[in-house]
């Protein structure tokens, strides 16, 4: 009797609270903090205001990066982690995956990094691992960690929403909204937002961060002048090679901004663009209404419905536009033919 009313204690516990207990556990002290390969927005201020909140804790953490955190992020990160990859081999008593809907975009062996595992992730496509994994489906991983936040608070532990933790969060939000202009931003996702302000977020900070780099002007220049159109399927797209890249001085994180650019123009609705590096080509793609996630997972990658990438090896990347944007074609074709037989 005693052990059934405390698997019901366990089954009725908010995974928050599992989460919370786990990391108040007094065995528990090194924490590292992983993300997503190439860390955009979400990635960086979810670890950023998670890490804030765990040092008030009292536990020593591990920003583990994968990949150079660029200079703009300088101020949420803090200086000492820019342009350094940190990936430790030592063993941790917990390691948070954040916004990572996938194993293989965490470029090392988890379960070598401990044995406790505590996935938080916002994507609606995932594979299943870790011990404990909290997956819903809201615009942000910020979003949940800021419910994870007012948890603790709600558990009167003695933590603090500094104004550090909302500039986090609130680059977050606003990264994978796309500027609140997605079609899944919901009133919450506001209301959140508003409440963030209200804390602090540094909202000149973030404009900052979001803005482009003028070597872009030079890559730009190439790529608008070289853009690719179908006006039956409105897709617009675009392939970069490494030689362009290389001569304009930016980086292929700032390459890849065009897209956010090329998504904003009338009559798209699909944009993909192609960066080709060394032996990879790197694709992104966005849409107004389209499930691009499902045709990048074809590709061995993945992402939001509307927001996706994959990683490919080619030799040939203008082979391989050729059959992703054929492959999107027949999804639009199947995507519409699915509206007219439901009318
Ligand atoms: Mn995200």
């Amino acid at each position: 009797m005693v052990w059934l009313f405390f698997m019901y204690g366990v089954l009725d516990m908010d995974i928050k609270e599992q989460i919370i207990n786990k990391i108040l556990n007094h065995n528990v002290y090194d924490i590292a903090i992983v993300v997503h390969n190439n860390p955009d927005e979400d990635a960086i201020g979810s670890a950023a205001a998670l890490e804030n909140v765990l040092l008030q804790l009292d536990k020593n953490v591990t920003f583990v990066t994968q990949n150079k955190i660029r200079k703009r992020y300088a101020n949420i990160v803090g200086r000492h982690r820019v342009n350094r990859i940190n990936v430790p081999y030592s063993h941790f008593d917990m390691v948070f995956v954040l916004d990572c809907s996938d194993e293989s975009r965490v470029s090392f062996d988890l379960t070598r990094m401990s044995d406790t595992i505590i996935v938080i992730d916002h994507h609606a496509n995932y594979k299943e691992y870790g011990t404990l994994c909290w997956r819903e489906n809201v615009i942000s991983d910020t979003i949940l960690i800021y419910k994870l936040i007012n948890k603790m608070q709600e558990m009167k532990l003695n933590v603090k929403f500094n104004k550090e933790i909302a500039t986090a969060l609130y680059m977050g939000l606003r990264g994978d909204s796309f500027n609140f202009r997605n079609p899944n931003v919901t009133a919450e996702a506001h209301e959140i937002s508003a409440d963030l302000i209200k804390k602090g977020a540094d909202l000149n900070e973030i404009n900052e961060i979001e803005r482009y780099p003028r070597s872009i002007l030079k890559l730009e220049r190439e790529v608008w002048s070289n853009i690719m159109y179908d006006a039956n399927y409105r897709i617009m797209y675009a392939l970069i090679n490494k030689d362009t890249i290389r001569n304009s001085d930016t980086t292929y994180a700032e390459a890849s901004q065009i897209i956010d650019i090329m998504k904003l123009m009338q009559d798209v609705d699909v944009a993909v663009l192609f960066l080709s590096a060394e032996k990879n080509v790197y694709i992104k793609v966005r849409s107004t209404k389209y499930d691009v996630a499902k045709v990048m997972e074809h590709y061995g990658g993945g992402g939001h419905k509307l927001a996706a990438g994959a990683v490919v090896f080619s030799d040939s990347p203008f082979s391989l536009m050729n059959s992703v944007i054929k492959k999107i074609k027949e999804l639009i074709d199947k995507e519409k033919q699915a509206k007219k037989s439901k009318k």
